[in-house]
């Protein structure tokens, strides 16, 4: 669903009562009205995530496909349930959550390549090189069965310690050396080029020792070329949020990866419906921040029995957590958001796109020897079905990967295509996909030609 901006005009009189009674007119004219197309409005996503045993629900799907266009699977695509045995592949259920989402027209997050829990029992009992191969191998398998279907994959789960330590948990994964991370992200690359690649933990959703541990590891990763596209904040909050969450977020962004909500929920109390719109709201205030994942549907679906944490009761009706989100949501109006993108070394300024078309920008991490470039495709006043963005690398610069467009060329003028998921750009909004190289980075504005 294409949302349209438009804009009230107001006499000054008006408009003084209207503010004096602080109420938010951005974007009420044509407020959206479900959580997907309100959070579309600034290029973002909105999802859930889903357990394949519920599709069946009515009441379960009527809420799925209304109001959310990003799906993640609850357990279905984790190791235990697409590789019981060793070697031997069951892709059934995480197929339904697949087909689910692409019915939607939903982006779909894979959960989870690798995790010190739910292991099958053979993995449980391996170590050291047999497992280190065992581990890579499905991450390669499970990518390259999911290649080109799936938005963002969180390739490795929960790998830092709880407390003030900041260092990693440990875990048979752990136990095969510190570098398992990096291998998998690498073998994540490999096997799916266009998925963007997350590292997502809990307890993180703060600035504390973890999740500066994290965001110390995402730098080391940046300088040296291993490959990693965003950061997962899991948010599975008590009764309030922490002071610092958006600025947390920010310093992720400002290492030059994507931040994601990724499996929010709140404790029912009174505060919840005040935490869910400060999550959201934060969100919206740092440009990187894609999207936000709640972790079920109903209040009946979580985990969290008892708590009641979600945006829909038992019945399926919509909690006034629900209305605070699509509230903020809509608050933020069909632009994207003013801040700041990055603090990346250098930053070509965008080209404000002239009526419809798109304009491109890149931001470029660069080392001696290689670079990583974020690109991003902003449509003008119209939507955008399709985009083409052509540069120039300098000489001695070659692509060494690209995700989430498909390139011709390696070297000189090279272009890149939007893949499935990305053509499509709201009038406002914006997609991005990125690219690594030998030698230095493109300079200058990238061209973007649509349709
Ligand atoms: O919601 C999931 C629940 O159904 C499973 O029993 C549980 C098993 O560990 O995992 C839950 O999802 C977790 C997610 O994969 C990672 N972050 C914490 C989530 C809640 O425990």
């Amino acid at each position: 669903m294409t949302i349209r901006p438009r804009f009230v005009v107001l006499s000054a009189a008006v408009a003084a009562s209207v503010l004096a009674a602080g109420i938010a007119m951005i974007g009420t004219a044509d407020a959206a009205s479900t959580l997907g197309a309100s959070a579309a409005q600034s290029g973002r996503y909105f999802g859930a995530a889903i357990a394949a045993g519920r599709l069946s629900d009515g009441t379960y799907t009527g809420i799925l496909n209304r109001e959310f266009n990003s799906v993640t699977p609850e357990n279905e695509m984790k190791w235990d349930a697409t590789e019981p045995s060793r070697g031997s592949f069951n892709y059934t259920n995480g197929d339904r959550i697949l087909n689910q989402g692409v019915s939607m027209g939903a982006k779909v997050r894979g959960h989870a390549l690798l995790w010190h829990a739910q292991q099958p029992s053979w993995a449980q009992s391996l170590s050291g090189s047999t497992l280190r191969s065992a581990a890579i191998n499905h991450v390669t398998q499970v990518a390259t069965h999911y290649k080109g279907k799936i938005y963002a994959w969180d390739v490795v789960n929960e790998a830092f310690a709880d407390g003030g330590g900041g260092g990693r948990r440990d875990s048979n994964l752990q136990r095969t050396g510190n570098d398992w991370i990096e291998a998998a992200f690498r073998a994540a690359r490999a096997a799916d080029p266009n998925a963007k690649l997350c590292y997502n933990d809990y307890n993180t959703d703060g600035v504390n020792a973890k999740s500066t541990g994290v965001l110390n590891m995402v730098k080391d990763f940046k300088a040296r070329g291993v490959p990693i596209d965003c950061v997962g904040f899991q948010s599975h909050l008590g009764t309030g949020i922490p002071g610092d969450y958006q600025s947390n977020l920010q310093r992720f962004a400002d290492a030059g990866v994507d931040v994601q909500i990724t499996e929010l929920d709140v404790a029912q109390g009174g505060n919840q419906a005040t935490v869910y719109a400060g999550v959201t709201r934060a969100c919206l205030a740092v440009s990187r921040c894609t999207g936000i994942t709640v972790w079920g549907i109903r209040d009946s679906d979580s985990w969290r029995t008892g708590e009641n944490p979600l945006l829909f009761d038992n019945s399926g009706n919509k909690k006034a957590a629900y209305t605070s989100v699509l509230n903020a949501l809509n608050a933020a109006g069909p632009t994207n958001p003013t801040t700041s993108p990055t603090t990346s070394p250098t930053t070509t300024p965008t080209t404000p796109p002239v009526g419809g078309g798109c304009s491109a920008s890149t931001s470029l991490n660069q080392w001696n020897g290689g670079y990583v470039a974020t690109v991003r495709v902003a449509a003008g006043s119209s939507a955008v079905n399709g985009w083409t963005v052509s540069l120039t690398l300098p000489s001695g610069s070659a692509l060494t990967s690209v995700w989430s467009a498909t390139n011709t060329g390696s070297s000189g003028a090279v272009s890149f295509r939007n893949v499935s998921y990305n053509g499509q750009i709201a009038a406002g909004g914006y997609t991005e996909f990125g690219f690594q190289g030998t030698g230095t980075g493109p300079a200058g504005t990238p061209a973007c030609q649509a349709g």
